[in-house]
C-alpha cells in the first residue's frame, strides 16, 4: 500500500481513502463515510472555508465502529477518529470530566489497536476545548495529560521513550477529538537535543508530563514517514520569546530543523528529509498575528506547503506551534 498526504478544497477524491481531517469553521462540517476528524478552527491562509487533508491508500480497506472510534485499516496501518464530549464523563473527587474523558479515549484506542494487531501508536492528533482554561484547580491541558498518562500506564505502555509523535491543541468548543495512526511495525522515536524530552518535563508544567516524542519515523510497507510533533518556541523546557511571535516562529523552525537532522541520522529511505520537503500545519493563537507569522516563516520554509489555523497552544505564553510531516518511498530491495 501507499500513503499519500494531500490537501484539496472539495470532498471527493480518486483512490481509496484511509481517513483524514476537515479543517475549518463551518457550522455544519462536511461528513464522509470514512473516518474524518473535524478540526473546528478558523483557517487563516486558505482560499476556502474548509480544507481536507486525506490519507490515501491503493489497497483494500476494512472499516468499522468500535467503542465510538470510527476506523479504517489498510494492510499494516490503522487510522481512527474518536470524539468524546467530556460532559458524558463523570467527575469524581479527584478526577475532572476532561481527565476522565482523556483516559477513556486512550483506553479505547489501545483496545482497538490490540484487536487489530496494530500495537504501535505512531501519531496522534489531540484537540480539546479551552485548553488553557482552569477547572478543578488545574489547567485543562494538564488534566488531559493526567488522563492520557494513566491510560498509557494501565495499558502497560511506555510513558517515555517509545511514545508517539503528537500534538495537543486548543479549539473554542466541542468534544475531545483524537485521531491516530497506528501500525504493525514499531516507530523510531526521535528527541530534540535542544529540548528536554516532553515526557521528562519538570513538575512545574503539571503533575503528569505529556506523553509524546518530538518526532517519529514510521514505516508503512514500502515507505518511510517522518512525523514531527507539534513544535513550539521551547528551548530546554522553557518558553523563549514570550510576546514576540516572529521570534517564536524562528525558534520553532530551529527546533524543527533539529528534528530533521535527527531523522536523517537514522532514516533508511535514502533521500534526506529537509525543511522544504515537509508539509507544515501552523497553529496561530491570535488571528491578528497571521500576517506576521507568514512573513516570518516564508523565507525559512522555502516554499513548502503551509496550512495556517487559528487555535490555542498548550502554554499560555506560546503564540505559535508548527507540526510537519513527509513521506518518502523506501528504495525497493
Ligand atoms: C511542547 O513542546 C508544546 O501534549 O501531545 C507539542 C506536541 C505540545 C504535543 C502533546 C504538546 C503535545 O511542549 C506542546
Amino acid at each position: 500500500m501507499t500513503l499519500q498526504h494531500t490537501a484539496w478544497r472539495a470532498p471527493g477524491t480518486p483512490g481509496t481513502v484511509l481517513g483524514g481531517v476537515a479543517i475549518g469553521e463551518l457550522s455544519t462540517m462536511p461528513g464522509a463515510d470514512w473516518p474524518l476528524q473535524r478540526l473546528r478552527a478558523p483557517l487563516l491562509c486558505a482560499g476556502a472555508a474548509v480544507l481536507h487533508e486525506v490519507w490515501h491508500t491503493d489497497g483494500p480497506v476494512a472499516s468499522g465502529h468500535s467503542d465510538g472510534i470510527h476506523w479504517r485499516r489498510a494492510d499494516d496501518v490503522l487510522w481512527g477518529v474518536i470524539e468524546l464530549p467530556e460532559e458524558t464523563c463523570a467527575a469524581t473527587d479527584d478526577t475532572s470530566p476532561l481527565r476522565a474523558a482523556s483516559q477513556l479515549v486512550y483506553e479505547r484506542v489501545f483496545k482497538l489497536m490490540r484487536a487489530q494487531g496494530t500495537p504501535h501508536l505512531w501519531r496522534v492528533w489531540n484537540y480539546l476545548a479551552d485548553i488553557n482554561g482552569e477547572s478543578h484547580g488545574l489547567e485543562r491541558y494538564r488534566q488531559f495529560n493526567q488522563g492520557r498518562y494513566t491510560a498509557f500506564v494501565q495499558a502497560q505502555r511506555d510513558t517515555g521513550g517509545q511514545v508517539p509523535a503528537a500534538c495537543a491543541i486548543g479549539v473554542a468548543a466541542g468534544p475531545l477529538s483524537v485521531a491516530f495512526l497506528a501500525g504493525t511495525s514499531p516507530l523510531v522515536p526521535l528527541e530534540n537535543p535542544r529540548q528536554v524530552s516532553a515526557w521528562n518535563y519538570p513538575a512545574q508544567y503539571g503533575p503528569r508530563a505529556p506523553t509524546f516524542s518530538r518526532a517519529a519515523l514510521a514505516c508503512p510497507r514500502g515507505q518511510e514517514v517522518l512525523f514531527v510533533s507539534g513544535t513550539a518556541s521551547i528551548v530546554g523546557h522553557e518558553t523563549w520569546h514570550a510576546g514576540d511571535v516572529a521570534a517564536q516562529c524562528e525558534e520553532t523552525v530551529r527546533n524543527i530543523e533539529g528534528m530533521v537532522r535527527e531523522a536523517n541520522r537514522v532514516a533508511r529511505s535514502g533521500r534526506p528529509f529537509s525543511l522544504e520537503g515537509l508539509s507544515h500545519r501552523v497553529y496561530v493563537r491570535h488571528a491578528s498575528d497571521a500576517n506576521a507569522v507568514q512573513r516570518a516563516l516564508a523565507p525559512l520554509l522555502g516554499g513548502a506547503p503551509v496550512v495556517c489555523v487559528q487555535a490555542d497552544i498548550c502554554r499560555a505564553d506560546l503564540l505559535v506551534e508548527i507540526e510537519s510531516q513527509a513521506i518518502h518511498p523506501m528504495p525497493s530491495a
